[in-house]
């Protein structure tokens, strides 16, 4: 009976320390998954903020008589203006060189970098125009 007895508190002491170590760790693991987890939500504050003040999407838009040249891209590509009304495109592709040149060769801004350029059409109807530096960038001006 004695030794039946006496081994059962041993493992009985054994348990408590080795419970008692690893709460310490619990304990430990608890307070750098709470550091991290305050972390994490200033991060997304952070991110948050930026994404407010710089909106791609909001950047890109364009239409109604207004096409901003930004990815490579004319935005939107096909584009509505009233006849005699200008049509104004916004070179805002980070430097990035482009043309807004009729396939005609009826208008030809020129190679630019930044700023606009401005034209009016006063006959209704379609034109199409590219960018000389990028054959893919390809635009149509549907004038009504
Ligand atoms: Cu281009």
């Amino acid at each position: 009976m004695g030794q039946k007895t006496h081994w059962p508190k041993q493992e009985s002491r054994v348990r408590r320390r080795r419970s008692v170590e690893s709460n310490g760790v619990a304990l430990t693991r608890l307070v750098l998954v709470g550091l991290l987890l305050a972390g994490c939500s200033l991060f997304e504050g952070g991110n948050t903020n930026g994404g407010a003040v710089t909106p791609p999407p909001a950047s890109v838009a364009g239409g109604d008589g207004k096409v901003v040249i930004q990815g490579i891209a004319y935005n939107p590509a096909r584009v509505e203006v009233p006849a005699g009304q200008e049509l104004v495109w916004t070179f805002a592709d980070n430097g990035l060189t482009h043309t807004v040149t009729a396939d005609d060769a009826s208008f030809d801004s020129g190679r630019m970098t930044s700023g606009e350029f401005r034209r009016a059409f006063a006959t209704p109807g379609e034109v199409a125009y590219h960018c000389e530096v990028h054959a893919r960038m390809k635009g149509t001006v549907v004038v009504q």
